[in-house]
């Protein structure tokens, strides 16, 4: 599938330092220097049945920035995103306004391709939709089933859904380090079904669901060896990360949501699949961002759009600076002041830059690539940003061409054009 345009990445004078992520599995700072210099991000894309909010923005410019980091540090980076453009919500969404799922699906594609290419993300070098990879899913579901992973639960009047079992992963868990009854609790509440007849454990997931039009209507169906049916969700990403990036690459990545069941389900699919291997080396989640004391979701509708900001004529910039400034790994409220006090910053950003000379910058520099490879810390580079541009406005001219120098490295490391 078509990911969106690529910002320009001006190239900076000097390296970053190696970059330090928190890995939610051993709940430490991991250090992660790609063996080959190429540095492997998987981060889990959008269902695409309502418009980019405030809390996908975050998670995305999060993983930007992680991006960013790895090329200041002198590594190219292979990053892979899914778009999940078949799944429940997606079809109950379409059923319910009358609209063709696939056209659903694509127009709110596009939409979010528009907000990130505004945002200023880089793009994946691979963007694929899940409909695509149903040959991988089947051939990895297949691959499961022979190793005894995989069982049929039967249905009324349909042919078998194929469900994965938990136990055969011994390291099941390890990913979120959640003990069963934190599980259970929450399972059902993120697309999973510990209720249903026929599973040998509550928490064994789908993996292939098959056509059933008495139960659910007008749903899509592909032919493969399981029968007709259609992929479950996170065999999805397990074979999407496996199929594009192998075992073993640096970073999972996806807002905190996703750490139990999706992150969980989807490593021990691709571990016992290629038994003696591990998914990922380490599992980043971005916090989650509120908006009236509630997660900001699709589903409950308390949103602040992206694209709204930017139709209300807000600057894409001063969008990026306010995810800026909240560290990517809180949870924090979204507010309306967030966006009036980056349209702030912005200005005074801008007018240092503008100035024919400024404060020095070499400490900046430094000050702002540490920041960044150190688990991401944009409002600690925001604040030495902000330094600069105070001492500058208050008329210290130590170096001609300055603002130069701070806007390239804003825009190398941040993201930020401030010309
Ligand atoms: N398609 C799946 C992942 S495979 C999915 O979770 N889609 S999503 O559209 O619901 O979310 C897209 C991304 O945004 C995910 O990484 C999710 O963790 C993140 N996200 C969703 N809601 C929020 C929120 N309120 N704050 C921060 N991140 C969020
Ligand atoms: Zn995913």
């Amino acid at each position: 599938m078509r990911a969106w345009n690529a910002p320009d990445v001006p190239g900076l004078d000097v390296s970053g330092p190696p970059v330090r992520v928190h890995d939610s599995s051993s709940g430490d700072l991991v250090e992660l220097t790609p063996p080959s210099g190429t540095a492997r991000l998987y981060v889990c894309g959008i269902t695409p049945y309502d418009a980019t909010h405030m809390g996908h923005a975050a998670t995305y410019v999060a993983f930007d920035l992680l991006n960013r980091a790895w090329r200041s540090a002198g590594h190219d980076v292979r990053y892979v995103q899914n778009v999940t453009d078949v799944d429940d919500p997606l079809l109950e969404r379409a059923t319910a306004t009358g609209q063709d799922w696939v056209e659903l699906a694509e127009r709110e594609t596009e939409l979010f391709r528009t907000d990130m290419e505004a945002l200023r993300v880089l793009p994946p070098s691979s963007y694929v939709g899940a409909v695509e990879a149903i040959p991988r899913v089947v051939e990895m579901i297949e691959g499961l089933r022979e190793l005894g992973a995989v069982y049929a639960v039967p249905n009324d009047d349909a042919p078998d859904d194929y469900y994965f079992s938990v136990t055969a992963d011994p390291t099941f868990g390890a990913v979120s380090g959640w003990d069963r009854d934190q599980m259970l609790a929450i399972f059902a509440e993120r697309g999973g079904d510990p209720d249903r007849p026929g599973k040998r454990d509550p928490l064994d997931c789908l993996l292939w669901q098959a056509e059933n039009p008495a139960l659910r209507p007008g749903d899509p169906a592909w032919d493969s060896s399981l029968g007709r049916g259609r992929p479950g969700w996170h065999i999805e990403c397990s074979a999407i990360a496996r199929d594009h990036l192998g075992s073993g690459f640096e970073v999972q990545g996806g807002g905190s949501d996703l750490v139990f069941p999706h992150h969980e389900m989807s490593a021990s699919e691709a571990q016992v699949a290629e038994p003696g291997t591990r998914f990922a080396r380490a599992y980043v989640h971005a916090g989650m961002v509120a908006l009236d004391g509630e997660k900001m979701s699709k589903s409950k509708g308390n949103l602040e759009l992206v694209s709204r900001l930017r139709g209300n004529g807000v600057d894409p910039m001063a969008i990026r600076l306010a995810l800026l400034g909240h560290h990517y790994r809180t949870d924090w409220e979204w507010k309306a002041t967030d966006i009036t006090n980056a349209v702030r910053l912005l200005g005074r950003l801008r007018d240092a830059c503008g100035s024919p000379a400024g404060a020095v910058t070499e400490p900046v520099v430094t000050e702002v690539l540490s920041a960044l490879a150190d688990d991401l810390d944009a409002p600690r580079a925001l604040a030495a940003l902000a330094n600069w541009a105070d001492r500058t406005g208050a008329g210290d001219p130590s170096e001609p061409g300055a603002g130069a120098v701070i806007s390239r490295l804003a825009d190398a490391a941040l993201g930020l054009s401030l010309t």
